[in-house]
Formats: C-alpha cells, structure tokens, sequence
C-alpha cells in the first residue's frame, strides 16, 4: 500500500490521547566533547566550536519517559552551558557555565514529551554551532497516532558565518549570516568546490517522519519541490495534523512533517530561506531511489 493511500485511512482530526502506560524507562548516557574543529566552507577555513568535532552535533535518540545523563566536557577555549529547548522540567544546571577544562553531568529527566526537542549552547555566539537534535521517540508499548513512517530523518536548519564567533558575538542579528545551511552543508551555488549539499534518499512510496529544527534566530521558511507535507508535532508534542507545501518555522522552532514519496522517480529541491529574503536561500537534494521489486 501506497503512502498516499495509507494517509486516508488515517482517523482524521483525533488528536493522541496522552495515556502514559509506560512499562520500562530506560536510563541513556551520553559522552559530549565541546572542541575546537576545523571546517571550510564558502572558500575559506576556520575553527568554530563543536561538541565530538561535529556540525551539527550528535543527535540524542531515546524514548518516552526516559532518563538522559549527558556528560558535557569542555575541551575548549570558553565557558559554555546547553540549553535543552522543549523539555518541561527545568534541568539543573542550565544557568551554570561550564569552564574549559571541567565537565558537567546534565541530568534530563523526560515525562510527556514526544517527537523532537533539541539542545543548544546557551549563548548566541556559540548556539551558530554547538546544537543537535534530541528525538524522543513513542515508548514500547505507544504507537504513533499517525501511520508507522518506514523511518525517520533530522533535517537542522542553521547559519554560517566567514568570520569568527567569539564570546564578544552575544547577539547573532537576523540577516547577518553569510549563508544558510542544511545539516551543515552550504549547497553547491557558492562557487567553492569543498562546499556540499545535503542530499535526502528515499524509496518510492516510502512515508517519512521529517523533523524539521530551525536553529537560525530568524524565521525560516522550508520547502521541498513538488511535495507536500503535512504537519504532525510541534516543539515536542504531536499536534493537529495539516497539510502544507512549506513551512514557515519562528526562531528556535521544530516542526514535525510527515513526507510521502509519491512523485516520480527523479530529484527535486529542498529549499530553506530566511522569510525576509527570497533571494538568500540553501538547496539540497531529495533524492528517489529505486527499491529491487519497487
Ligand atoms: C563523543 O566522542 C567521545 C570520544 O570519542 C565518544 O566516547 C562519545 O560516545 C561521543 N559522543 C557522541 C554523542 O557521539
Ligand atoms: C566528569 O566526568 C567524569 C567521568 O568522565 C565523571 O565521573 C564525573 O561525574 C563528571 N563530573 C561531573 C560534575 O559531571
Ligand atoms: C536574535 O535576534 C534578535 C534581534 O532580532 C536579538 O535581539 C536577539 O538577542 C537574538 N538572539 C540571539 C540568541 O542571538
Ligand atoms: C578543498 O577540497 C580539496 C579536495 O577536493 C582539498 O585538496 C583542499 O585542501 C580543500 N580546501 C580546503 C581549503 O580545505
Ligand atoms: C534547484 O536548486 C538549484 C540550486 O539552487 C538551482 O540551480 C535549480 O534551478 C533548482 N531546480 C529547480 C527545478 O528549481
Ligand atoms: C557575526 C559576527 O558578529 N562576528 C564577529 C564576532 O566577533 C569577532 C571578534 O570579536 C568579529 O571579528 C566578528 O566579526
């Protein structure tokens, strides 16, 4: 059965009923190094601050209810604390700078949230390049309240800068950025030939849950050519469900999309732009490939 197909049987406009029958909370552990790494993009290099030398950072993936130590060890040169944007308790230790050379053990105990939160480093300056995602996926026992996706993909909106970013960049201004990235990549258009674009394979008639994180301090509007997405969470609950053909994401917001591959086979652009310009934009690929028997 095709993706599309699948969406019409959906019980339309139910919302989830919150009903917490969680039989096991696991407890998950994660190792965070903040350093310095080297990256060249737009025809130049430079160091930025990473956590494990990645931009983005490493995703945290666990389930509802969980328990979430993350240990955060600061290689670097500043005091840096994370922020945990969507969780609902408050998280000790979130106001408290870590200094370079210490570490820091957050503890992140999860309740009701379900779909996509994500972290950031608490000051501007750093948030450019130390975040990532924080998927919290339905316990053993749920099910999604929408048709099982064959799987699911992060896509993080983000900015880049040709200079530095240095504890004095306490405020990073809408529009400043020199150019817009998807999942770090830049796009081919800049002329420079280390720079990448994201690329997104799919099947034919696969269904995915895409979730979308704007980390820019701007309004994002995000698109991907001839399809259509239909809104299922929101900054870590699900929510009801809509169609759109882009979605326009505040500051800081995520959005949870589903994506059913029902065009022809071929590839079609995935765009991401500031609302305020429509001519400053970074393109990536989704890509269709063919399955054997498909
Ligand atoms: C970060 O790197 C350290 C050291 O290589 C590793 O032990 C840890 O698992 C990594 N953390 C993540 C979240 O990938
Ligand atoms: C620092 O990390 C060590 C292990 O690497 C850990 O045993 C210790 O509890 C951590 N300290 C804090 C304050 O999180
Ligand atoms: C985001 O931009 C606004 C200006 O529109 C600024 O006032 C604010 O401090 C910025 N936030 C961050 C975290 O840089
Ligand atoms: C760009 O990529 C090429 C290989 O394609 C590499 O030789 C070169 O060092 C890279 N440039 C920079 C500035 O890293
Ligand atoms: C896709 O994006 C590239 C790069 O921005 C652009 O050159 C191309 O015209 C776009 N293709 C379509 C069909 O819009
Ligand atoms: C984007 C931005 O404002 N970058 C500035 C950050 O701070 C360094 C030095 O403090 C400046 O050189 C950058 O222009």
């Amino acid at each position: 059965m095709g993706c599309q197909k699948q969406g019409f049987i959906w019980i339309s406009g139910l919302l989830f009923l919150n009903i917490l029958l969680l039989s096991r909370a696991d407890d998950h552990y994660y190792d965070f190094f903040l350093q310095e790494s080297q990256f060249t993009k737009l025809c130049s290099t430079k160091n930025i601050l990473t956590v494990n030398g990645s931009f983005p950072g490493p995703e945290i993936r666990v389930s509802r209810g969980d328990t979430v130590f993350v240990n955060v060890h600061n290689q670097g040169n500043s005091a840096v604390s994370i922020n945990w944007e969507g969780v609902d308790d408050s998280v000790d230790g979130s106001n408290d700078l870590i200094q370079p050379g210490r570490n820091f053990t957050y503890e992140i105990e999860l309740d009701d949230e379900i779909g996509t939160l994500w972290w950031h480093a608490t000051s501007a300056w750093a948030s450019a390049t130390v975040h990532g995602a924080f998927v919290v996926l339905p316990a053993a026992n749920e099910e999604y309240p929408f048709p099982t996706p064959d799987s699911d993909k992060t896509i993080i909106l983000g900015e880049w800068f040709r200079q530095e970013l240095t504890e004095a960049n306490q405020t990073i201004a809408p529009g400043q950025a020199d150019a817009y990235t998807i999942n770090g990549h830049v796009g081919e258009t800049n002329g420079c030939s280390n720079d990448t674009a994201f690329e997104y394979q799919v099947d034919y008639q696969g269904l995915y849950l895409v979730r979308v994180i704007n980390a820019v301090n701007e309004t994002m509007v995000f698109g991907i050519a001839s399809h259509s997405l239909t809104i299922v969470g929101q900054s870590g609950a699900y929510s009801r469900r809509s169609f759109t053909n882009s979605l326009t994401l505040a500051p800081h917001q995520v959005v949870d999309v589903l994506l059913c591959a029902n065009q022809n086979l071929g590839h079609y652009n995935i765009t991401a732009r500031p609302s305020s310009a429509t001519t400053r934009s970074v393109t990536g690929i989704l890509r269709y490939t063919t399955t054997p028997g498909a």
